[in-house]
């Protein structure tokens, strides 16, 4: 039986995929203008589309789809919404789509070029961050919502533990909440006043730090969704349970804990903060490499279980007794492979004295992609050749899950491409975000692209094949959404797959929120409270930072 709030999902999942169109078109134009090989028209700038396809991916795609994908599992496993609960989760769409299109009129009219960090000194007109205020109140609706029928259920189900479903999407929307603050904050009080012009100056110091204290927990709120389909649907895909539900339980608590107070790693080079915080934050970011550790470890151990019971025996055998001809399964497959090297790369980012070596350069470029760009938006792949066909009542059929494999096979090849290259590049120092794609020939700059995988041929390709595979990944939606055929009898339908857990051994403290957050919130006064206050209490007046009002 299809779950009642279909509707609201695939609305989500269509605006999704339309936000995947303009912005993966936008990453082609991108890869082309850096490789110096296309000359933009005079209307349009390179900042303007840079712009559009962070935003148009990073921040709206995933947003969409990471609540069309909460919205279904919290239907799934808690059971239909209420009456209001109903209400505010349309509201949520409608408001974050208001805002939306707001801030993508504002982009593409050329007066939001100011990249998807938005940050200060760079400056957008004022319509653009109400615009991107909208999209966080509309989140905050949705997010409400789904709050309230998770309390609803705890209410009818007194002591149980939540489905593992359930108690992870309350986790990424604590996370979510308290991480947006910071951008509340500064857009309300800084960036808003600011760009209408009803102050002359803004904090500069404190506008980046409140940006980054969301900034991280920001590329958390992509990825436990991600973990989620991990934990939860891939078991049941392979034909096992859930390997620990209080390993899976507690590595999103962790993650509510340490994924805010450690947004000074992006600001690893700027004068304005002391070493001693930069360092405490360096160290707290540590503590958030634990919980993906634990979700490695999940992985295999979840693998090598399922593989052992299909009489996979010895150190590899089990291995190949993995559903490897099931798309669903080999989609997240790739995408966890993807995350080593992307984990990797988040280590090496993060320890202070390397982060000298890359900040600022293509390297950041790369790991990026092969963070959120593949084992995110791949494993949304894996979940959009299921939950689609479940939703729209369609078959997955023989031919559509042989061009999905094209599809995810073209995506893994042109990520590693491009991402290989723009590492590469970053190591050698190629900056990041640049309109001089050429580096205006500088003798260095044209010996980083002498390189077999760091010349300008490898990312283009590299870049020509994602796109081609974008394009592919949108036929397979549509054909799922709309054209392909009608699943006739039960037996056709395709499952919304979610995997037994095992509570037996599960301590009880684990569903308690309040302790977690409490937590959370010392936490963060502990890395931010000082820093932030001296932030605004030293900048002299008249100087640069200095706000006004
Ligand atoms: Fe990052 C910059 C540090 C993870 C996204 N990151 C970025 C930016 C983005 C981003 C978008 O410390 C650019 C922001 C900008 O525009 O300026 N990142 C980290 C660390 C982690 C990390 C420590 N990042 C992510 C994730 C992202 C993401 C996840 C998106 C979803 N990142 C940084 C730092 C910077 C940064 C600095 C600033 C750089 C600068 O100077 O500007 C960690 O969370 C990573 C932990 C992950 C692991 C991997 C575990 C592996 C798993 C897969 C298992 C595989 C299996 C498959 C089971 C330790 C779970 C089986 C395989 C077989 C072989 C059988």
């Amino acid at each position: 039986k299809v779950i009642q709030e279909r509707k609201l999902v695939l609305w989500n999942i269509n605006v999704a995929y339309i936000a995947f169109i303009i912005g993966t078109f936008c990453g082609l134009l991108q890869v082309f203008i850096r490789n110096d090989a296309l000359e933009l028209p005079k209307w349009l700038d390179y900042y303007q589309i840079l712009t559009a396809h962070g935003v148009l991916l990073a921040l709206i795609y995933t947003t969409f789809f990471i609540f069309a994908f909460l919205i279904a599992g919290m239907s799934k496993t808690l059971g239909s919404f209420g009456t209001k609960v109903h209400l505010f989760a349309w509201l949520g769409f409608i408001v974050t789509l208001i805002g939306t299109i707001l801030a993508t009129i504002m982009i593409i009219s050329g007066k939001a070029s100011v990249l998807y960090t938005f940050y200060a000194p760079l400056k957008a007109s004022g319509w653009y961050y109400i615009g991107l205020a909208l999209v966080i109140v509309g989140t905050w609706l949705s997010s409400f919502a789904l709050i309230g029928h998770y309390i609803a259920w705890k209410k009818r189900n007194k002591g149980q533990f939540s489905p593992l479903f359930a108690f992870m999407t309350i986790s990424t929307l604590i996370l979510w909440i308290i991480a947006c603050l910071g951008v509340v904050v500064s857009v309300l009080f800084l960036y808003i006043p600011w760009a209408f012009g009803w102050v002359d100056t803004i904090n500069v110091e404190l506008s980046r730090s409140l940006f980054w204290y969301f900034g991280h927990p920001l590329v958390y709120f992509w990825l436990l969704p991600a973990y989620i389909a991990w934990y939860v649907v891939v078991p049941k895909i392979i034909g096992t349970k859930v390997f620990s539900d209080a390993l899976a339980r507690f590595s999103f608590v962790l993650f509510i804990l340490f994924s805010i107070p450690v947004g000074f790693h992006h600001q690893l080079t700027e004068p304005g903060i002391s070493s001693f915080w930069k360092f405490l934050q360096v160290v707290l970011t540590f503590m958030v490499i634990v919980p993906s550790l634990m979700t490695a470890f999940s992985m295999f151990a979840t693998f090598e279980i399922s593989g052992r019971r299909k009489g996979g025996i010895g150190l590899v055998g089990w291995f190949i007794k993995l559903p490897w001809n099931d798309v669903r399964f080999t989609s997240i497959f790739l995408a966890m492979l993807f995350f080593i090297p992307g984990g990797a790369g988040g280590i090496i980012n993060a320890s202070f004295q390397l982060n000298e070596l890359v900040h600022n350069t293509m390297w950041v470029v790369g790991h990026f992609h092969i963070t959120v760009g593949t084992p995110v938006a791949m494993t949304f792949m894996g979940i959009s050749f299921w939950l689609i066909p479940y939703l729209s009542g369609r078959k997955f059929t023989k031919s559509l899950q042989k061009l999905a494999f094209i599809q995810i096979i073209t995506w893994s090849i042109g990520m590693l491409l491009m991402s290989t290259a723009q590492h590469i590049l970053g190591l050698l120092g190629a900056p990041r975000r640049t309109a001089f794609a050429g580096y205006n020939s500088h003798p260095s700059a044209l010996e980083w692209f002498d390189g077999i995988l760091s010349n300008h041929v490898t990312m283009a390709v590299g870049g020509t094949i994602l796109f081609l595979s974008a394009m592919l990944l949108v036929y397979i939606v549509a054909n799922l959404m709309f054209f392909a055929p009608k699943a006739n009898v039960p037996t056709e339908a395709e499952e919304f797959p979610v995997a037994d857990s095992d509570t037996t051994h599960t301590p009880k403290f684990l569903e308690n929120w309040w302790l977690w957050i409490g937590l959370a919130v010392a936490l963060i006064g502990m890395a931010y409270a000082i820093p932030l206050s001296d932030m605004i209490q030293h900048s002299p007046p008249g100087s640069r930072g200095f706000i006004t009002w």
